[in-house]
Formats: C-alpha cells, sequence, structure tokens
C-alpha cells in the first residue's frame, strides 16, 4: 500500500476492483466502512462477481475477468477528454511534459524493439526520454510537443472509446460511464479516492500492467500521496509485505536491493547503474544512497570478513544468469519437470494446491530426489506420492522421492514481526508452545547452515566463500532470538559515527542507528536491510510500540508500531500539498505542507524536509527525473504503456483492438514454457471464461485440517449463472464436472444471480467462479485441487501465475 488500512476512512470515494476486501480482508474492510459512515464516502465495486463488497456497493459493475486495462485506459482517455484531470498536479507532479525519444513507438498492438523468438524486447532502447546535452531530460511545459508524453498518453487510449471498451470488458456501458462519472468527480484538486487491489489484478498475464493503469488513473486524478487516497495492494499472508521487502525473491536483496546479472562482475558498475543521477536540475534522486544501503547489507552479512579491498564481498554475491525476474517459481517447477532439480526445500509452501496445473507440477515433484516439508501441517505437496481415488489418482510405487517432514512452530507460537499491507512493523508476541517436536523456522535454518558450513570447512566444494565468511554473531547460534535478527535487521553502527560537518558524536560504536539518513558506505554501519532501519534503536523496539494517539484526527497514529521506510505512513506525501507547498484546496485535513521554515504536518514528509517549494525539487525522490511516471521507460517487459491483452486462454479467441493478429491476441512478452502452449485450451473446446478465489470460512489449504471451519463451508463447490444453469440443465446442488484442457474437477453447483452472462465482442460470454480452498489431505472431508485446472503461464514482469482468467466446460456430472 502507499497509504495504510486506516488511512482509507479519508476517502471520498473507495474503488475496489481486482479484489474483495469484504470476504478476504474482513477486518480492513471496517475502514471502508468507517469511511462511508463518517466520511460520507461512496463505493464502486467493479468485479466479475456480485461479491460481499458488490452487496454493500453503491455502484457496481460487472467486467470480464482479465480485461481491467481496457475498463481502466478508457476512463484515462475519457477524463482527458472531458477535461477531468488535476491538472496543477498532473502538469506539476509528473512527467507528462518530458519528450519521449525518437525510437519509441507503438504499432499494431507492439511497442518498438519487439523480437518474436525471445518472446519479448530485448532492446528496449528507445522507451526513453530524450536526454538534452546538460545531461537532463528534455521538457516541454507547454505540452505542445507531438512527442510529450501527455501527447502520447492521448493517442495511446484514444483506441479505448467506451464503445470498443464496453465491447472488450462486457460491461454494459450505462453503468459504465456512471462508474467513469462518479470516479472524474475525484479530479477536483481536495477530492481523493482510494483504490484497493489485490489478485483480481495480479493473477493475469498482464498483471503488473493492470496495477500500473490503476496507478496512472490516480495520478491524474491528483490522488497520489493524498490521505484517503494511493494504490493500496491487500496483502495476503499475514507476513508476505515482509517476505518482498526483504527480498526472497529470486532477484532481489533485502530492501527492494537488486541482485547482479552475469554481465555484471564489475562492482563500481553495478553501483553505478543503480545510483541514478538526478534528470532535472535541482532534484533529489534518493537512488544515489544505493552504496550505503548497500555496503550495511553485506556488513550485517559478513562482518569484519568484508573491507573495500574485496569491495565488500561483491564476488560473492550471487549473479543472476537468467533474464529478470530469474528463478521464479513457475521458473523453478518447470526445471523440475524437465528434470534439472534434485532437491527442494518447501518452506511454509503447498505448492501442489497452490501452484497452476496440478498434473505438471505433481509430475515435476516425483522427479526430485528428495522433497522437505518445513511446515506444521501434513501439507498435500508432502503427500503427493500418495494415491487418494479420484482426487490424486496416482501410482505411488513409481514415486522414488524421497520425502522429510519438518514439523515447524505457526506464527502464533514464536515472537517476531509481521509487516501489514500498510507497511506497519508489528511486533508479536507467541500465544503457545509449539506442539510436540515441532522447531521453529529459525532453529532449522540454523541448524541447516551450521551442517552446511562444517562439510564446506571439512571437504572443501564448488564455492564454500559465502557461506564460510558468513558472520554469525548470535548469543545461541543454534537459534538465533526473533530480538537479535530484529536489531541485526534494523542496524548499528561498527565505529562511532560522526557528523562530517561538525564532527560531533552521531552514534557510539555498537549501538543501533536511529534511521537510514545514518547509514554509510564506507564500512561503518551494518543494517541487514536499509528499509527497516529504524525499527530497533537505540531507544528500543519501536515495533512494539501501541501508542494510538492521532494529533490531527486522520488515523496518523505514527507512535502504533513503526512504519517502513522512516515510520512514514503514506508515500510521496509531498505530493498532498500544492507547488506552493500548502495543502490542495478543498482537502479537508492537511496532511504534511510547507510551515515557512520545513515540511511538517500529520505524517513524516517524504521529501527533503528543508527544501522550500520553490527549490525546484519534485515530490517523486525516488525517481530522478522527481516525478511520477505515466511513461514506464523502460521498467516493464510488455511496454511503457499498457495495452490490452487477452488472457492466455480467451473466450472470444482474438482481442477486439488487433483482430488480425494472433501474435497480440495474448501479451507477447509473457513467457511460455516449452509444452505449455499445447495445453491451453481453446473456446470451441472450453466456452466458459473461469476465474478463481478465496472464501471468508477458509483460509487456503490449512482449514482442512480443521472441523469448525468445515462445518461453517464443508463442501467443494462452483458459481454458475442462472441462465447458463438453464442452457445446461443443471439445477441447485446438482453435482457438476468442470473440465479444462489440463484436468477436470467436480464440485457442487451453486446456481446464482452473483454472475450474469456477458456481451463481449458480440458474443454471450458466461463466467464460472470457482473457490480454491479443498484438497485431499486434513482432517475434513475431502475435495479435488482447484489448481487441477489453471493454467502454467504467468504475469511477465512477475510471473505471478493466471489463476484468474482460463477457460473450462461444465457438464452435469
Ligand atoms: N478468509 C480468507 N481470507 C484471505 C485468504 C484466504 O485464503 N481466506 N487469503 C489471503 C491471501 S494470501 C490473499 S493474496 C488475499 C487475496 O484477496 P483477494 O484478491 O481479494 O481475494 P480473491 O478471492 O482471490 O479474489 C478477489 C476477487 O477478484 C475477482 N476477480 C477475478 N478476476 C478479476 C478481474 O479480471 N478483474 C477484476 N476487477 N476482478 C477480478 C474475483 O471475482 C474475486 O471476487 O486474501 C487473503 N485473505
Ligand atoms: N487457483 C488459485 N490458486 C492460487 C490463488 C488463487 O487465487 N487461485 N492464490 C495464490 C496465493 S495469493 C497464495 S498466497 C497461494 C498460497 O499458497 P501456499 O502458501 O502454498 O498455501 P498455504 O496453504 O497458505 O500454505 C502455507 C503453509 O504454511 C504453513 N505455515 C504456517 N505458519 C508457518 C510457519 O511459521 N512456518 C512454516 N514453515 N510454515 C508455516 C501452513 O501450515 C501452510 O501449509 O496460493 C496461490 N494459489
Ligand atoms: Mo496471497
Amino acid at each position: 500500500m502507499t497509504n495504510h488500512w486506516t488511512d482509507i476512512k479519508n476517502a471520498d470515494l473507495v474503488l475496489i476492483m481486482g479484489g474483495n476486501a469484504a470476504e478476504a480482508h474482513p477486518c480492513g474492510f471496517k475502514w471502508v466502512t468507517e469511511a462511508k459512515a463518517h466520511n460520507n464516502a461512496k463505493l464502486i465495486v467493479v468485479d466479475p462477481r456480485f461479491t460481499r463488497s458488490a452487496s454493500v456497493a453503491d455502484l457496481y459493475a460487472p467486467i470480464r475477468t482479465g480485461t481491467d486495462i481496457a475498463f481502466l485506459g478508457g476512463l484515462i482517455y475519457y477524463l482527458i477528454e472531458n477535461d477531468k484531470y488535476q491538472h496543477e498536479y498532473v502538469r506539476n507532479y509528473t512527467d507528462v511534459s518530458f519528450i519521449v525519444r525518437e525510437g519509441y513507438d507503438f504499432e499494431a498492438g507492439f511497442f518498438s524493439g519487439y523480437d518474436e523468438a525471445k518472446r519479448g524486447y530485448p532492446d528496449k532502447s528507445g522507451w526513453g526520454y530524450e536526454i538534452g546535452e546538460d545531461g537532463y531530460a528534455v521538457v516541454d511545459p507547454t505540452l505542445s510537443h507531438p512527442r510529450c508524453v501527455f501527447n502520447l498518453l492521448k493517442k495511446h487510449y484514444s483506441r479505448y472509446t467506451p464503445d470498443m471498451v464496453s465491447s472488450i470488458c462486457g460491461t454494459p456501458k450505462a453503468q459504465m460511464l456512471q462508474v467513469w462519472d462518479t470516479i472524474a468527480e475525484t479530479s477536483a484538486p481536495g477530492k481523493v479516492m482510494t483504490i484497493m487491489y489485490a489478485l483480481g489484478w495480479t493473477q493475469h498475464s498482464t498483471g503488473s500492467q493492470m496495477i500500473r493503469t490503476g496507478a496512472m488513473l490516480q495520478l491524474l486524478l491528483g490522488n497520489m500521496g493524498m490521505p484517503g487516497g494511493g494504490m493500496n495492494a491487500l496483502r495476503g499472508h499475514s507476513n508476505i509485505q515482509g517476505l518482498t521487502d526483504l527480498g526472497l525473491l529470486s532477484n532481489l536483496l533485502p530492501g527492494y536491493l537488486t541482485l547482479p546479472s552475469d554481465a555484471e562482475q564489475d562492482y563500481a558498475a553495478y553501483i553505478a547503474k543503480r545510483a541514478s543521477k538526478p534528470l532535472r536540475p535541482g532534484q533529489l534522486s534518493y537512488w544515489q544512497n544505493y552504496e550505503k544501503f548497500h555496503v550495511s547489507l553485506m556488513k550485517a552479512w559478513y562482518g569484519k570478513n568484508v573491507s573495500a579491498e574485496n569491495n565488500w564481498g561483491y564476488d560473492w554475491l550471487p549473479k543472476l544468469d537468467a533474464p529478470a525476474p530469474g528463478y521464479d517459481v513457475l521458473k523453478v517447477f518447470d526445471m523440475m519437470y524437465q528434470g534439472q532439480v534434485n532437491g527442494y526445500f518447501c518452506q511454509g509452501f503447498n505448492p501442489i494446491a497452490s501452484f497452476p496445473n496440478k498434473a505438471k507440477v505433481g509430475a515435476a515433484l516425483a522427479k526430485l530426489k528428495y522433497l522437505v516439508i518445513m511446515d506444521p501441517l501434513a501439507t498435500e505437496t508432502s503427500e503427493f506420492w500418495r494415491n487418494v481415488d479420484e482426487f490424486n489418482a496416482v501410482d505411488t510405487a513409481s514415486i522414488q522421492t524421497e520425502v522429510f517432514r519438518l514439523p515447524t512452530s505457526c506464527f502464533a507460537e514464536e515472537d517476531g514481526s509481521l509487516v501489514n499491507s500498510g507497511r506497519w512493523l508489528q511486533w508479536h508476541w507467541k500465544g503457545a508452545e509449539p506442539p510436540g517436536q515441532a522447531r521453529t523456522d529459525i532453529a532449522i535454518m540454523s541448524g541447516l547452515y551450521h551442517r552446511l558450513r562444517t562439510m564446506y570447512a571439512q571437504d572443501g566444494g564448488k564455492f564454500p566463500d559465502p557461506i564460510l565468511n558468513l558472520d554469525w554473531p548470535y548469543l545461541q547460534p543454534d537459534e538465533p532470538s526473533p530480538e537479535e535478527v530484529a536489531k541485526e535487521y534494523s542496524g548499528k553502527a561498527l565505529t562511532d559515527l560522526n557528523d562530517p560537518a561538525t564532527g560531533a558524536l552521531l552514534v557510539k560504536g555498537g549501538e543501533q542507528l536511529a534511521g537510514f539518513a545514518q547509514l554509510r558506505a564506507d564500512g561503518s554501519t551494518a543494517s541487514g536491510c536499509w528499509l527497516f532501519c529504524g525499527s530497533w534503536t537505540q531507544q528500543g523496539n519501536q515495533m512494539a510500540r501501541r501508542d494510538n494517539a492521532d494529533p490531527y484526527g486522520i488515523g496518523q497514529t505514527l507512535g502504533w508500531a513503526w512504519s517502513w521506510p522512516a515510520n512514514r505512513r503514506i508515500l510521496y506525501n509531498r505530493a498532498s500539498a500544492d507547488v506552493s507547498g500548502k495543502p490542495w484546496e478543498g482537502l479537508k485535513k492537511p496532511l504534511v505542507f510547507w510551515n515557512g521554515k520545513s515540511w511538517t504536518g500529520a505524517d513524516v514528509p517524504d521529501f527533503k524536509a528543508d527544501s522550500p517549494p520553490d527549490a525546484g525539487m519534485n515530490p517523486f525522490i525516488m525517481n530522478p527525473e522527481g516525478v511520477a511516471r505515466f511513461f514506464a521507460v523502460d521498467k516493464m517487459a510488455e511496454g511503457p504503456f499498457p495495452e490490452h491483452y487477452e488472457p492466455f486462454e480467451t473466450p472470444i479467441g482474438r482481442n477486439p483492438l488487433h483482430p488480425d493478429d494472433p501474435r497480440v491476441t495474448s501479451n507477447p512478452a509473457a513467457r511460455v514454457f516449452k509444452g505449455d502452449m499445447e495445453l491451453f485450451g481453446t473456446a470451441e473446446e472450453f466456452p466458459y471464461a473461469a476465474t478463481t478465489y478465496r472464501l471468508t470460512e477458509h483460509f487456503h489449504f490449512w482449514t482442512k485440517h480443521c472441523r469448525l471451519n468445515a462445518i461453517v463451508q464443508p463442501e467443494q463447490f462452483v458459481e454458475i449463472s442462472e441462465v447458463l444453469a438453464k442452457e445446461l440443465g443443471i439445477g441447485v446442488g446438482d453435482r457438476v464436472k468442470v473440465s479444462s484442457n489440463r484436468g477436470y474437477i467436480k464440485a457442487v453447483a451453486v446456481v446464482t444471480k452473483r454472475l450474469k452472462p456477458l456481451t463481449v465482442d458480440g458474443k454471450t460470454v458466461h463466467q464460472v467462479g470457482i473457490p480454491l480452498h479443498w484438497g485431499f489431505s486434513g482432517l475434513t472431508r475431502n475435495g479435488y485441487l482447484t489448481n487441477t485446472l489453471t493454467p502454467f503461464v504467468g504475469d511477465a514482469n512477475t510471473q505471478t501465475p493466471e489463476f484468474k482468467s482460463f477457460l473450462v466446460n461444465v457438464e452435469k456430472a
């Protein structure tokens, strides 16, 4: 989230699109209720299904799965054409005036530089700003240059007319325009909309671009950095935000630092590439501090073993041989399927249940020599070899994989911190001792480390240095305490730190740091994650704070827990004030503003605190240009502007924007593995558009181990519309078989008014809803794994699987 849960109550309008907060985030949803009850807010829900979120909305519009870029792209053009955008904000705080290089082009569904053989854009050199001789980006404040971002944006979305959008999305035009007009009202400077989204946007082959289109809409309306505004990703598992923050993705290091590629063997060049210089005069470009963060991380990992002489251990960092995102889960399972992986550790992960195409995942696991499961529960993955009738019909005798189960404690059985969707690090205390032989994940991983280290020390090995040089300074080496680990992430001074200007002592050697502004690139500081620096200071554990004082009355409780970065609650909050530093006209309550001497207010300013409004510095200091981007330059896999492409399995068989070129029916930059393309189904055989989702009464596959949850939601079902049920002769409660080109499941039919047929590209399209919670392990009644049906393809940027749009057939079982 750019904002946070409590802040939702400040919205004038809430748009829930690509998520179903009332059911998947019922506690957080209370802030929507607060906004409606106490801020006179309206709620809009756009979802293929009439969800419980929709049931309390002021406006609901149905949409065909996988078409949100069309819906939002059309809206962007509509706002521009009808002069419903926040002019001053857009002109000053975004890149609309920047001139794009000659090399950029978009034609017939492709951006410039497409390579068909590589299914992507290996050469993105045209996707950038024109840079002048002074080294700065060239701008045209009059917005008249044909290649300024504003004119390219308009041109790109001029194809997304209301008729075209309605035909792609299946949203009836009148309903769509009503939603658009209501959203347009928040273009007034002091009026704010928040966007709440989750998997309905991420789980598509164009997912990242859907989210970008949402962010572009918010920029056009001037809603970023505003209280009650922003782009708010509702995160899933209790610490999934912490997982990304700590760099547990294959191409990342903690704090969104990035791993080098094979081509980057030179340390200085690695740093220089990431420490981007300002692209406008007077601008602050925050990533210029990259080396301070990087060196402090390496000092946290390797201690005295790294110094300037060995480039802070740069040679010990893995170098990626694969293009980003590198070794994502789809890639690793495909490698496993090809027989290229011997062993696999599953720590808190149940892939045969949660990953697409169960048949492929099961076959991949069967090719392993060994599989280690670290989990409090006996998961389906730990029993993938067990024949369970039709639910897991495998030939056990032919599977040679050796499976080790290591029972772990559960989050509620340990102390530690969890990062919530709003980036708050909240400390928690254990509620019970773990049962039986269960051990903490820290103890298991430490045991593994010590054994590996001993083996490397005794027997050598291909590359022992990264393991042998690791620093392990913990009081109990076999099980470091959560407190010690948390302090290490926050960081400390390794020697006395003095103020470079005055020479005064800032931090004594050995003491905890106050925040990342104190980090240095000379090896005198250590911090395991620069974004978390300040979460455990010399004053103690900031994450354990529970002071809910709210002096400005807008839910900015700066004394409650600790938020990254720097305890800031709303990102880009400088943009909540106009160019002169005054809160935007009409804003009910200020967030941050210029008081004549410094930036101040209800939040920690996201800006250089003493930089006066007329000094020429712009609010988006994480971008070297200082403004927010409509034009993504070279950051996205499939192009600088989001374009609608169909899901890989499309019920209409063509992309209405490019009806004649099958190469751009679906995302031309999405990676498809050998053999998976052939497993995509077509609308002739599998005519219905399916989507998968959660139920409030279950949590993924855990609740199969819990009788109470089975009592409240006992049986696997699928949702179909009354019209489709009638067509197929299916009644309420009948058993149906739902099949895709990868397999089938059987379930009870729930015939519902919540789904309605849509008219898409001139045809009737039916949608089928499939909850995901059943499986073949645990205490309660078995069911089919929903992911038997889903396709093995992901978003071109993140490789998040396309769980939300695929094709099925439905028959009476
Ligand atoms: N009770 C419960 N709560 C949970 C979980 C759980 O298992 N049980 N899981 C947690 C986890 S890990 C996560 S990630 C979150 C997920 O939170 P959500 O994303 O809110 O949950 P989902 O139910 O997967 O999907 C949300 C909605 O997306 C809609 N949708 C599908 N395709 C599209 C589309 O193309 N466009 C639009 N606009 N909407 C679409 C679906 O109809 C569905 O209503 O929930 C968390 N909360
Ligand atoms: N079709 C379809 N598939 C989906 C989705 C969808 O919407 N549709 N959603 C996707 C999403 S968003 C998610 S997050 C995934 C979820 O996929 P998974 O993460 O694979 O599923 P979970 O059942 O949440 O598995 C987590 C495991 O962690 C264990 N666990 C709990 N606490 C601890 C602990 O402290 N330590 C250890 N070691 N283990 C612990 C639990 O017992 C559980 O078995 O599913 C994905 N799959
Ligand atoms: Mo999730």
